[in-house]
This record gives C-alpha cells, structure tokens and sequence, in this order.
C-alpha cells in the first residue's frame, strides 16, 4: 500500500473500528418539542403526530420529547430558547414572532384574510414560504407555517357589537405591535402580555378582557373569568413551527427535508383541531353560560372602517401591494 492509499485508508479503518466499538449504536438525538396549552388542543395534537412521525421515519436518530402548557415559558421566551438553541423545536402563534422576524406581522393585520382556505392557501403559498425564508437571517428555522385561528374578544364587562362598544375597556394584546396599534385606533387601552399571565390577570381584575381564537379560550378555560364573547374574527392568527439552527444545521439533508415534511404533515393535524374547535367550541361555551354575540358582516365593516387610520399606517408599514397581494389571493 503506497503512502497516498495509506493516507486515504487509515481515516476510514479507524472510523470503522470506532463504530465497532460502539457496538455500531447511534446516539440518539433528543429533540425538545416546546408548545403552549395541553396536549390535546391544537398545537398539541399537531406535537403528538410529529412525535409519532419523527420515531418512525428518521431511523431511531431522532426522538421528540414534549414540553406542553407553556413550561419553557411564553411564546416570546420559546422563540427566544429556539434562537439559543436551548429548546429545538418551538409551536408558536406568530404573536411574538413579529419581534424577531418583522416580516411575518403583515399577516397579523385585522381583517386581511377571508377565512381559513384564504390563510391557508397564501401562507402554504410563495407568499408564505418567503416569509418563512426570512427566519434563517434572524437566527430561526421557520420550518411550517401552522395554525392558531381567527381571534375573537371576550371580557367581563359587557357586550361587544361595536367598536363603541370596546373603547374603554383595558383589553390583554399579545406582544405584537400590529394587534396592539390596531386596538389602540379603536379607543381600546391595548396591555400586552404572555399568555401564562392572562388568566389570572382577567381573575383580578387588571385586565377587563382579552382575544383569542376558540380553541385557545376553550382550552385555558377562559370561561371561568370571562363572561361575555364576541366573534368578531378581527384577525385571523397563523402559528408557526419553528427550529433551532443549531439543532437543523447538525442534521443530514435527508433528515432536514423530513423534519419539514414532519412540520407540515403536524400542521395539518393542528388546523383539523382548530376546525373541530370552531364546530365545538362555541356550543361548549354558550352551555358553559357565556354570553355569546355573533356579528353580522355589516357590523364587522363598522370595525373595519373603524381601523381606517391603523391601515394607512400599515400600507407604510408593508406596502400597499404587499397587502392587496394577500388580500386578493384566492
Ligand atoms: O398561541 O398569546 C396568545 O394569545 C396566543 O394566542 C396563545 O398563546 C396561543
């Protein structure tokens, strides 16, 4: 064996011979799944079904631990753990995504989708993937866009049918300042805040109310401390699942590819349980003796006309064109 093949081999021979060693195991990476409210609502299903994908087709090099109910702490200090690399995978609502990728807020305007198939189609899009794209710049993997829901208000004081109605009431935001200048321009005093925070904060009393998609409000038994629901669907609200990039840069390309995969097969497991929400969740609460106003398209074009001043902003903001690329996508 002349020297150059001898150079060649030896790495391999001893790469072969540490494998033996090891009994040819691999170890096995532990990937922590991190996720607000319980197991069984929306992101939480979503978490069980990549789980189960993540055991069965990424060869044993892989598994998901769950971290439900907010245990590594609010969405904004999740999204934080992920940029440091102390959690691997976050479930997030984009509430607090807007602070470290500003790209995504534009999807947190009031009234900018339809419905559920308008988010959808867009953000599964070319829209939506470009903004996923933008995470990697800001320290993130954004690897599927997921779901939270179309947001409604509840509070303790009174029926909401119009924005008269709301001004004045100290209402719970997300930290995200698109939710919060929106409020703001209906004469609502906007108090932004994580969520681990909001159910004992409307309990005291320091918030009046707050607004979340159905299956947030069912699931943290929200019905408790407030009396009085409104779907106003004021804006519709994307959750996304995102990656540590110092967990996605250690994996092969396979293995990137499959965790994306895995992210959107877990996305849709999510909106299914936001769907089942929207079916169940009002009944549940109307029998749990909520105050519940539906509003009529008229009496949310009031709120709409009402944002005026806030979307003149946002066309500053984002770009007119931007927006009506959202707006008109069908
Ligand atoms: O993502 O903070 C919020 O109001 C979110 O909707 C909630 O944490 C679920």
């Amino acid at each position: 064996m002349n020297a150059k093949m001898y150079r060649f081999a030896l790495p391999l021979l001893l790469s072969v011979a540490l494998v033996a060693a090891s009994g040819g195991a691999h170890a096995q990476t532990v990937l922590r799944l991190a996720f607000g409210l319980g197991v069984d609502a929306h992101y939480g299903v979503g978490a069980v079904h990549m789980q189960k994908l993540v055991a069965e087709r990424m060869g044993g090099r892989f598994k998901v631990e769950l971290f439900p109910d907010f245990q590594l702490g609010g969405e904004r200090e999740m999204v934080e753990g992920a940029q440091l690399g102390t959690i691997d995978m976050v479930i997030t609502s984009t509430g607090p995504v807007g602070n470290f990728v500003p790209d995504t807020l534009i999807t947190d305007i009031p009234f900018l989708f339809r419905d559920y198939n308008h988010a959808r189609g867009v953000l599964d899009g070319p829209i939506g993937q470009a903004m996923l794209d933008k995470c990697a710049a800001k320290g993130l993997i954004c690897l599927a866009w997921s779901e939270n829901g179309f947001r409604h208000m509840t509070n303790s004081k009174r029926e909401i049918k119009s924005p008269d109605d709301a001004k004045g009431l100290k209402i719970r935001t997300m930290e995200n300042p698109v939710h919060m200048q929106a409020f703001r321009t209906l004469g609502v005093l906007p108090t932004p805040m994580a969520f681990p925070e909001v159910f004992n904060a409307l309990q005291a009393g320091t918030v009046d109310g707050q607004e979340n998609p159905i299956g947030v409000i069912v699931s943290a038994k929200l019905i408790q401390v407030q009396r009085h629901l409104s779907l106003t669907g004021h804006v519709y609200s994307p959750a996304v699942v995102l990656m540590s990039p110092a967990t996605f840069n250690k994996m092969s390309s396979d293995d990137r590819k499959a965790i994306v995969q895995i992210a959107r097969e877990g996305a849709g497991v999510t909106r299914k349980r936001v769907e089942q929400f929207e079916r169940d969740g009002i009944e549940q609460l109307k029998a749990g003796g909520m105050q519940i106003r539906t509003l009529s398209t008229a009496e949310k074009l009031v709120f709409q006309n009402a944002l005026s001043p806030a979307y003149a902003d946002f066309a500053k903001r984002f770009g007119q064109a931007n927006i009506d690329a959202i707006r008109n996508a069908k």
